[in-house]
This record gives structure tokens, sequence and C-alpha cells, in this order.
């Protein structure tokens, strides 16, 4: 018997988040913990979403932190550990700037056809340089329209200033500082009709689920480009299928999808309107460098029965 206090863990966690934890705790593979629970389960660190509800926290008594490595916590019941006295840990703040690095490059690949480009430019096809051929769409002075004004939509408007744009956004409430980042409240709709870009960055909650669905899709601008950077069911899955198939809007560009990932034989996939990442918004040597130790001080400060840094 080992008298560490036991975390179960949705395994294998990086080095830099076993390293420092060796010696402190137990680590329990999540099977494990769930299928046949030791009574002795004090802790949960969730690295790559995996789904905990309340059912779930019940199976374990004697749970009393549960660490999230990441911002975004809607795979975890928060009202259920609420409830149960259980604090929920995530890693805001330090991720902000990566992701809003990683939207602008999804923004920029998919106006001017980046991965296209990169195929054809290794493939047999290439054989003479054509001005006429891949022709894409302006960025500077286009118009951004930011859904989900949080710290990551904050940071994406700043970079859009880079690019000379025009910063429009929709958020639960327009916020008293948009001056501070050059950007214009409006509806959804409103900003839908408007915006060249269309980047998505609000946490998904009951009420951002599918809120891009065929009838937000119809209002874009055919020229328009669609960029997921939050959560994959901010967007029906088959209506931006369906876009993409009969050129409703332009383009699309995702760093996450519903589901995650999609079936291989997905037809979004298939097409070349569409440019994708396997959700890679943080994913920075530095920054998820940033989120292990925030996430494991969270773990480490919960088991000890301390305040966590940062908390849901
Ligand atoms: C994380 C993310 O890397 O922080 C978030 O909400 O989506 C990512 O940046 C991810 O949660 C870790 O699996």
């Amino acid at each position: 018997m080992t008298s560490l206090p036991c975390v179960a863990a949705d395994v294998p966690l990086a080095d830099n988040i076993n390293e420092p934890l060796r010696g402190k705790v137990e680590i329990l593979a999540w099977n494990e913990a769930f299928e046949s629970p030791p009574q002795h389960v004090d802790g949960v660190y969730t690295y790559g979403h995996p789904r905990l509800t309340g059912e779930m926290m019940d199976q374990l008594p004697g749970l009393r932190v549960i660490s999230n490595y990441g911002v975004g916590v809607d795979h975890i019941d928060v009202e259920a550990a609420k409830s149960r006295g259980i604090p929920v840990g995530n890693t805001p703040g330090i991720l902000n700037g990566a992701t809003a690095d990683m939207a602008m490059a999804l923004l920029l690949a998919a106006s001017r056809r980046l991965v296209e480009g990169d195929k054809y430019a290794r493939g047999s096809e290439f054989t003479a340089y054509d001005p006429g051929y891949m022709l894409g769409r302006e960025t500077h002075h286009a118009t951004i329209g930011i859904v989900g004004m949080g710290r990551i939509g904050e940071q994406i408007a700043r970079r859009a200033a880079g690019f000379e744009m025009t910063i429009l956004y929709h958020n639960r409430r327009p916020r008293l500082d948009e001056a501070d980042f050059g950007a214009t409240y409006l509806s959804l709709d409103a900003l839908l009709e408007r915006a060249d870009y269309v980047v998505l960055s609000p946490p998904l909650t009951s009420e951002t689920t599918g809120m891009i669905a065929a009838a937000q899709l119809n209002k874009m601008k055919s020229t328009a480009i669609l960029v997921n950077i939050g959560r994959g069911p901010l967007v029906d899955t088959e209506a931006l299928t369906e876009a993409l198939q009969s050129n409703t809007i332009y383009g699309a560009a995702l760093d996450v999808t519903d589901p995650e990932p999609l079936p291989r034989d997905h037809p979004l996939l298939k097409q070349s309107n569409l440019t994708i990442a396997p959700h890679l918004g943080s994913a920075t040597e530095e920054t998820r460098q940033q989120m292990a130790e925030l996430s494991v001080r969270n773990l480490l400060a919960g088991l000890a029965g301390e305040a966590m840094e940062t908390v849901v």
C-alpha cells in the first residue's frame, strides 16, 4: 500500500507532467480508476479532454480535486463538481498568445491556399510557373469578425490590427474596453453578413453549441472564410460540409472538429477548400510547458487542501 495521494489521469501523460509528480502522487490509469475504483482516489487530472461526469465523480468517493491541462473545461461537468465541493483547476491566460497565433496561421493558410500550394509545389504537376493559378483572398484591410471576445479573442483582435483589418466582434455582452483593441460590437447575424473572416473562439456551452449551422453559413459572404479555434461542436459539421461542397462560403480553417477526430472517410476531409489542423491551438513547446507546470501546481495544491492558482 502506498501512502501517496492517488490521481486518476487519462494517461499517457507527457514527461513534463509525469516528472514533477514522481514520488508525490501515484498515477492511476483512467479506465482502472473508473472500472474498478479503489477507494482512495484523491484527485483527477484531465489531459486530453476525457469526459468527466458527476456520476463518475461519485465513483470516486475520496475525490477532492480536479486539475485540467487546458483552459476549456467543457468535457468536465463543472456544476456537478461544484455541487460536490470539488474545485476544478484549469490553465487560463498562458495559452492566449499561442492560440491567437494559430488562429492567424489558419486564417492566412486558408486565404492564401497555403496547404494546396504546398502540395502542388511538391507534386509532379508543377512544371511551370503560372501567374493565373491559385489566387486566394486578401487578408490585409479585410474585415474580421471575432465571435467570443474573451482573452484569446482579444489577442486575435490585436494581431488583426497589425494586418490593418476592420475588427468586428460578437460576445455575450459588449465589452466596455472594446476601444482598447479597436473592435466594434455587432449581433451575430450582422457580423456574419459583413465579415470576410469569421473566427470562432467562445467557450463551448449549451448556448454556443451549434451556433454556426446552415442558417448562419448562409448569411456569410460567398467569399468569406470560417476559422474555428474554439471547439468542434460550435459548428454543425454536416452543414459546414454542405457549405464547402456548394461553395456557399469560400473556405474553412479548423483547428477543432466534431467529432474529433473526424471519421477518416468523412466527406469534409475531401474538400480542398478546407484547411485543417489536429487541435494545435496551444501546441508550442513554451506554452505547453507552462500549462504542464500550472496544472501540476494546481493538482498538488488541491491535494494539499490549498487554494489552486487558477480555478474555474
Ligand atoms: C489544450 C485547449 O492544449 O486549453 C484548451 O482548452 O483546447 C488546448 O489548447 C488542450 O485542452 C489539452 O488537451
